[in-house]
């Protein structure tokens, strides 16, 4: 009989944690319908992985755009923390401004916390004003600023009287939520408020489409427009990597919506189909099999027999380019396994990646995932709202009848939506096998008990974790940034995985380093009395 992962983890929780640890995890059997707990509080004490809510209002879904400036009010801490610390890689061109190298901050002080904010707010923004000359700024808000109620909104709508531009406070403090999903929900909101809808550009193409969810983490969205664009496709805005306010602007226009990273956009996605009409496809152009099953779905979507033959004409021109030495490296990794423990959505899509590399996952989690993210989509409606998730604003949008249009008739619809995923995301546990383990918030502790009992081959997380885990011999490698390498995205993008894994895997340096404790004795000592 095999045993039990979870059960041995859990051995070492007191009855409280026990309780709620048990329901974070399961043992994958698709026999049965199964459920998972997730995005409720981290138990206080574990050491969470998980980031707040101002990070993922600011860091993920705001910080990539490029030509505003986004202002985080608050202590100096939470701006420079932020600062350059996510490979959101955007490129300076044209006339189009770039700020994402900048850090701009309130630098809020202590008599600032007792007499109010907004008077420095109100300055940086003039100070930015003078020196830079943005048409945008947006704000985004750390706790003290929610805690002592400064009013962000209306210093915002001065701004936006003074010096004619547009300008957007967030009040993403960072303890709204229990991660920083509840941060990528405000973003979403006022995006859809205040910058979608509003823009002039007319697409060129009625192959128009915005690839939603994908921030350009060490150059993945350039790799994926650069196919797009070859087949024929117009790519009108990215949300957010390397993206644009004027083109944000104008998403609403573009005929399709790719949706990479559901976890962090899918509440856009939703609200766009409402308002425009524009529909959304699930997407993931990470992996061989999962970018060809992405622009196959694309091509069926717009139902054009050239445009079909022109994807797969690109299809067999990228994979003969990368097919010999993906292949080379498959021979290498076969048989390998591997454990994965991202944010919401890279845990799944790097599944299909590791399979192309013979490479079989025996452990996935998800720092702050919904149950969605898990289950798939059809399960939102059984979600009960907690106290945390009501603290969010759900907005609700209605069609606009100027701006509405639809790409296919309700008939097409009907007929497509049978055969791909058209406002449809599986989750991640049903393209896991059997008795492989699904853990949501994996801890410090948890991650190396894991490790101890189904000795992975490599492991994939986060810079928190890389360390604990190399020095116990294992590769690590970081899926957030990428150990600063990538694009892993695409077709080049596989072979470039398959060749950082090689190169890890079998570095020779774990052999070359004889550990201190191997040498000399080790110090023991007991607890006295
Ligand atoms: Fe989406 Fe992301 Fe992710 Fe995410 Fe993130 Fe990221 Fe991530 Mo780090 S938006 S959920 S909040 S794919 S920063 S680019 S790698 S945890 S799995």
């Amino acid at each position: 009989m095999s045993i039990d992962a979870n059960a041995v983890v859990l051995e070492r929780y007191n009855a409280k944690v026990f309780k709620n640890r048990k329901e974070h995890m399961l043992k994958v059997n698709p026999a049965e319908d199964q459920m998972i707990i997730a995005n409720t509080r981290a138990i206080p004490g574990i050491m969470t992985n998980r980031g707040c809510c101002y990070a993922g209002c600011k860091g993920v879904v705001l910080g990539p755009i490029k030509d505003m400036v986004l202002i985080t009010h608050g202590p100096v801490g939470c701006g420079f923390y932020s600062w350059g610390t996510r490979r959101n890689k955007a490129k300076a061109e044209g006339d189009t401004p770039n700020y994402i190298q900048y850090c701009f901050s309130t630098d809020m002080q202590e008599p600032d916390i007792v007499f109010g904010g907004t008077k420095k707010l109100k300055k940086a923004i003039d100070e930015i004003m003078e020196l830079m000359h943005p048409k945008t700024i947006m704000i985004a808000a750390t706790c003290p600023v929610g805690l002592i109620g400064d009013d962000i909104q209306a210093v915002a709508a001065e701004a936006e009287k003074e010096y004619g531009i547009r300008c957007v406070a967030y009040s993403c403090e960072g303890y709204k939520g229990v991660s920083q999903s509840a941060g990528h929900h405000i973003a979403n909101n006022g995006l859809m408020k205040r910058v979608i809808g509003t823009g002039s550009y007319e697409p060129a193409t009625k192959y128009s489409v915005n690839i939603l969810g994908e921030y350009n983490i060490g150059g993945d969205g350039w790799e994926q427009e650069r196919i797009l664009r070859k087949i024929g496709y117009e790519v009108v805005s990215v949300f957010t990597g390397d993206g644009e306010v004027e083109r944000i602007a104008s998403s609403h226009k573009a005929n399709l919506n790719l949706v990479q990273c559901h976890r962090s956009i899918n509440y856009i996605a939703e609200m766009m189909k409402t308002k425009y009409g524009v529909d959304w496809l699930k997407v993931n152009f990470i992996g061989l099999e999962g970018t060809i099953e992405s622009l196959r779905n694309m091509a069926a979507y717009f139902g054009d027999p050239e445009l079909a033959q022109r994807t797969e004409q690109v299809i067999a021109e990228e994979l003969a380019e990368v097919q010999d030495q993906v292949a080379s490296y498959k021979a290498r990794l076969n048989g390998k396994t591997a454990a994965l423990f991202v944010g919401g959505s890279r845990s799944h899509h790097y599944q299909g990646l590791l399979q192309d590399l013979g490479i079989k996952t025996v452990l996935a989690g998800y720092e702050f995932g919904h149950r969605d993210d898990y289950e798939g989509r059809e399960v939102i409606p059984n979600i009960k709202d907690d106290a945390d998730s009501k603290n969010i604003e759900h907005i609700t949008v209605e069609k606009d009848d100027k701006k509405y249009h639809a790409y296919l008739t309700q008939e097409q619809y009907d007929k497509l939506a049978a055969e791909i995923p058209l406002e449809k995301y599986h989750g991640m546990m049903r393209d896991m096998d059997e008795g492989t383990y699904v853990v949501d918030d994996l801890n410090m502790y948890e991650a190396e008990k894991f490790m101890e009992i189904l000795k992975p081959d490599m492991f994939f997380s986060g810079i928190k974790d890389k360390y604990a885990l190399q020095k116990a011999g294992t590769l690590s490698r970081q899926l957030h940034s990428y150990d600063y390498s990538g694009p892993y995205a695409g077709f080049k993008g596989a072979a470039k995985f398959g060749y950082d894994l090689c190169m890890g895997y079998f570095t020779p340096a774990w052999h070359m380093v004889t550990p201190p404790w191997k040498n000399c004795a080790t110090l023991q000592g007991t607890v006295g009395e």
